[in-house]
Protein backbone atom coordinates (compact mmCIF):
# COMPACT_ATOMS: atom_id res chain seq x y z
CA UNK A 1 0.00 0.00 0.00
CA UNK A 2 1.31 3.51 -0.60
CA UNK A 3 0.30 6.84 -0.66
CA UNK A 4 -0.87 9.24 -2.90
CA UNK A 5 0.26 12.64 -3.17
CA UNK A 6 -1.87 15.33 -4.51
CA UNK A 7 0.41 17.96 -6.07
CA UNK A 8 1.28 20.83 -8.68
CA UNK A 9 4.43 22.12 -9.62
CA UNK A 10 4.69 25.04 -6.79
CA UNK A 11 7.14 25.12 -4.10
CA UNK A 12 4.51 23.87 -1.64
CA UNK A 13 3.75 21.07 -3.71
CA UNK A 14 7.25 19.63 -4.08
CA UNK A 15 8.04 19.81 -0.25
CA UNK A 16 6.14 16.67 -0.18
CA UNK A 17 7.99 14.95 -3.17
CA UNK A 18 11.37 15.76 -1.24
CA UNK A 19 10.38 13.79 1.67
CA UNK A 20 8.46 11.16 0.29
CA UNK A 21 11.96 10.60 -1.55
CA UNK A 22 14.16 11.35 1.00
CA UNK A 23 12.37 8.76 3.58
CA UNK A 24 12.16 6.38 1.15
CA UNK A 25 8.68 5.68 1.32
CA UNK A 26 6.19 4.10 -1.53
CA UNK A 27 4.16 7.13 -3.71
CA UNK A 28 2.36 8.03 -6.28
CA UNK A 29 1.34 11.23 -7.68
CA UNK A 30 -1.95 13.13 -9.16
CA UNK A 31 -1.33 15.66 -10.18
CA UNK A 32 -4.12 18.83 -9.42
CA UNK A 33 -3.97 21.78 -12.22
CA UNK A 34 -4.41 24.67 -9.92
CA UNK A 35 -4.18 26.31 -13.02
CA UNK A 36 -7.16 25.30 -14.24
CA UNK A 37 -9.43 25.16 -11.06
CA UNK A 38 -9.08 21.86 -10.51
CA UNK A 39 -8.53 22.32 -6.80
CA UNK A 40 -11.58 23.34 -6.67
CA UNK A 41 -13.43 20.04 -7.12
CA UNK A 42 -15.64 18.44 -4.81
CA UNK A 43 -13.51 15.18 -5.08
CA UNK A 44 -10.43 17.55 -4.16
CA UNK A 45 -12.14 19.41 -1.97
CA UNK A 46 -13.04 15.83 0.30
CA UNK A 47 -9.53 15.53 0.82
CA UNK A 48 -8.06 19.06 1.23
CA UNK A 49 -11.15 21.25 2.16
CA UNK A 50 -9.14 24.39 2.25
CA UNK A 51 -8.93 23.87 -1.69
CA UNK A 52 -5.14 24.05 -1.77
CA UNK A 53 -2.25 21.43 -2.48
CA UNK A 54 -0.12 19.91 -1.38
CA UNK A 55 -2.43 17.15 0.60
CA UNK A 56 -2.04 13.37 1.00
CA UNK A 57 -4.00 10.15 1.17
CA UNK A 58 -2.20 7.20 3.16
CA UNK A 59 -3.52 4.08 2.00
CA UNK A 60 -1.93 2.04 4.43
CA UNK A 61 -3.62 4.00 8.00
CA UNK A 62 -6.90 6.18 6.22
CA UNK A 63 -5.24 9.08 7.02
CA UNK A 64 -6.16 11.55 4.58
CA UNK A 65 -4.09 14.92 5.49
CA UNK A 66 -3.88 18.89 3.85
CA UNK A 67 -1.00 21.43 4.75
CA UNK A 68 2.18 20.91 4.14
CA UNK A 69 3.52 21.00 7.44
CA UNK A 70 1.05 18.85 8.93
CA UNK A 71 1.74 16.21 5.45
CA UNK A 72 5.79 16.53 6.86
CA UNK A 73 5.22 16.01 10.52
CA UNK A 74 2.95 12.79 9.81
CA UNK A 75 5.43 11.52 7.05
CA UNK A 76 8.35 12.21 9.67
CA UNK A 77 6.22 10.24 12.22
CA UNK A 78 5.55 7.29 9.98
CA UNK A 79 9.08 6.65 8.80
CA UNK A 80 10.78 7.78 12.04
CA UNK A 81 13.33 10.46 9.82
CA UNK A 82 13.97 13.96 10.12
CA UNK A 83 11.81 14.84 12.82
CA UNK A 84 14.72 14.89 15.37
CA UNK A 85 14.96 12.36 17.76
CA UNK A 86 15.52 13.74 21.30
CA UNK A 87 12.65 16.35 22.41
CA UNK A 88 14.92 19.58 21.82
CA UNK A 89 15.81 18.13 18.52
CA UNK A 90 12.42 17.54 17.58
CA UNK A 91 11.09 21.28 19.33
CA UNK A 92 13.88 22.63 17.22
CA UNK A 93 12.65 20.95 14.48
CA UNK A 94 8.96 22.10 14.36
CA UNK A 95 9.96 25.70 15.38
CA UNK A 96 11.68 26.30 12.19
CA UNK A 97 8.68 24.76 10.16
CA UNK A 98 6.28 26.93 11.61
CA UNK A 99 8.68 29.80 10.86
CA UNK A 100 8.28 28.52 7.39
CA UNK A 101 4.84 27.64 7.21
CA UNK A 102 3.15 30.88 8.89
CA UNK A 103 6.55 32.91 7.91
CA UNK A 104 8.52 32.18 4.63
CA UNK A 105 6.29 30.52 2.49
CA UNK A 106 3.40 33.16 2.69
CA UNK A 107 5.24 36.33 2.56
CA UNK A 108 7.57 35.24 -0.59
CA UNK A 109 4.86 34.17 -1.80
CA UNK A 110 3.38 37.06 -1.69
CA UNK A 111 6.57 38.73 -2.66
CA UNK A 112 6.19 36.68 -5.73
CA UNK A 113 2.38 37.50 -6.81
CA UNK A 114 3.46 41.58 -6.72
CA UNK A 115 6.27 41.31 -8.75
CA UNK A 116 4.60 39.06 -11.27
CA UNK A 117 1.89 41.84 -11.84
CA UNK A 118 1.85 43.47 -15.22
CA UNK A 119 -0.05 46.42 -13.42
CA UNK A 120 2.54 47.47 -10.69
CA UNK A 121 1.94 48.25 -6.92
CA UNK A 122 5.02 49.18 -5.50
CA UNK A 123 3.57 49.62 -2.07
CA UNK A 124 2.60 45.39 -1.81
CA UNK A 125 5.68 44.51 -3.68
CA UNK A 126 8.52 46.67 -1.52
CA UNK A 127 6.31 45.45 1.76
CA UNK A 128 6.58 41.50 0.94
CA UNK A 129 9.97 41.51 -0.76
CA UNK A 130 11.12 43.65 2.53
CA UNK A 131 9.90 41.10 4.58
CA UNK A 132 11.30 37.75 2.53
CA UNK A 133 15.18 39.15 2.96
CA UNK A 134 14.12 39.85 6.52
CA UNK A 135 12.95 36.50 6.88
CA UNK A 136 15.91 35.28 4.51
CA UNK A 137 18.40 37.44 6.78
CA UNK A 138 17.08 35.21 9.92
CA UNK A 139 17.59 32.38 8.33
CA UNK A 140 21.10 32.90 7.21
CA UNK A 141 22.15 33.61 10.73
CA UNK A 142 20.59 30.31 11.85
CA UNK A 143 22.72 28.57 9.39
CA UNK A 144 25.94 30.36 10.27
CA UNK A 145 28.20 27.33 11.11
CA UNK A 146 25.31 24.42 10.62
CA UNK A 147 24.96 22.33 7.30
CA UNK A 148 21.24 22.59 7.90
CA UNK A 149 18.38 24.77 9.69
CA UNK A 150 17.96 22.42 13.37
CA UNK A 151 21.16 20.46 12.74
CA UNK A 152 20.45 17.63 11.26
CA UNK A 153 19.12 17.57 7.84
CA UNK A 154 15.82 17.63 8.75
CA UNK A 155 11.55 18.21 7.27
CA UNK A 156 12.16 21.81 8.18
CA UNK A 157 14.71 21.96 5.40
CA UNK A 158 12.70 20.39 3.10
CA UNK A 159 9.98 22.94 3.60
CA UNK A 160 12.23 26.19 3.44
CA UNK A 161 14.67 25.26 0.34
CA UNK A 162 11.72 25.80 -2.25
CA UNK A 163 10.96 28.53 -0.60
CA UNK A 164 14.08 30.13 -0.34
CA UNK A 165 14.88 28.98 -4.01
CA UNK A 166 12.02 30.94 -5.14
CA UNK A 167 13.26 34.12 -3.38
CA UNK A 168 16.50 33.29 -4.62
CA UNK A 169 15.38 33.75 -8.16
CA UNK A 170 14.17 37.81 -7.23
CA UNK A 171 18.11 37.94 -8.07
CA UNK A 172 17.83 40.94 -5.07
CA UNK A 173 21.01 41.53 -4.13
CA UNK A 174 20.31 41.75 -0.47
CA UNK A 175 18.90 37.77 -0.93
CA UNK A 176 22.29 37.29 -3.09
CA UNK A 177 23.99 38.39 0.11
CA UNK A 178 23.33 35.77 2.28
CA UNK A 179 26.04 33.16 2.02
CA UNK A 180 24.84 30.82 4.40
CA UNK A 181 21.56 30.33 2.74
CA UNK A 182 22.91 30.76 -1.02
CA UNK A 183 24.88 27.63 0.13
CA UNK A 184 22.16 25.74 1.89
CA UNK A 185 20.04 25.65 -0.91
CA UNK A 186 22.49 24.29 -3.49
CA UNK A 187 23.44 21.48 -0.66
CA UNK A 188 19.76 20.49 -0.89
CA UNK A 189 19.63 20.76 -4.43
CA UNK A 190 22.77 18.71 -4.67
CA UNK A 191 21.23 15.74 -2.37
CA UNK A 192 20.41 13.07 -4.75
CA UNK A 193 16.58 12.00 -3.38
CA UNK A 194 15.96 16.10 -3.44
CA UNK A 195 16.70 16.69 -7.38
CA UNK A 196 14.95 13.55 -8.32
CA UNK A 197 11.40 15.24 -6.52
CA UNK A 198 12.11 18.73 -8.03
CA UNK A 199 12.38 17.51 -11.68
CA UNK A 200 8.84 15.46 -11.23
CA UNK A 201 6.45 17.04 -13.38
CA UNK A 202 2.48 16.38 -15.40
CA UNK A 203 3.07 14.30 -18.70
N1 LIG B 1 -0.37 26.59 4.01
C1 LIG B 1 -0.54 25.75 2.86
C2 LIG B 1 -0.40 26.56 1.59
C3 LIG B 1 -0.74 25.77 0.36
C4 LIG B 1 -0.82 26.63 -0.88
O1 LIG B 1 -0.77 27.88 -0.80
N2 LIG B 1 -0.97 25.99 -2.05
C5 LIG B 1 -1.10 26.70 -3.30
C6 LIG B 1 -0.03 26.26 -4.29
S1 LIG B 1 1.63 26.61 -3.71
C7 LIG B 1 -2.44 26.39 -3.93
O2 LIG B 1 -2.91 25.27 -3.89
N3 LIG B 1 -3.07 27.39 -4.57
C8 LIG B 1 -4.31 27.22 -5.27
C9 LIG B 1 -5.37 28.20 -4.82
O3 LIG B 1 -5.07 29.01 -3.93
O4 LIG B 1 -6.47 28.16 -5.38
C10 LIG B 1 0.48 24.61 2.91
O5 LIG B 1 1.56 24.81 3.46
O6 LIG B 1 0.17 23.50 2.43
Amino acid sequence: MMITAYLWTTPNGYKIPIALEEMGLEYEIKWVNIGAGEQHQPEFLAISPNGKIPAIVDHDTGISLMESGAILQYLAEKSGKFGGTTLQERAEVMQWLHWQIGGLGPMTGQANHFRGLNEKVPYGEKRYVDETVRLLRVLNAQLDGRDYIAGDYSIADMAAAPWAATARMFDDERINACANVIAWIDRNLARPATARAITLAPA
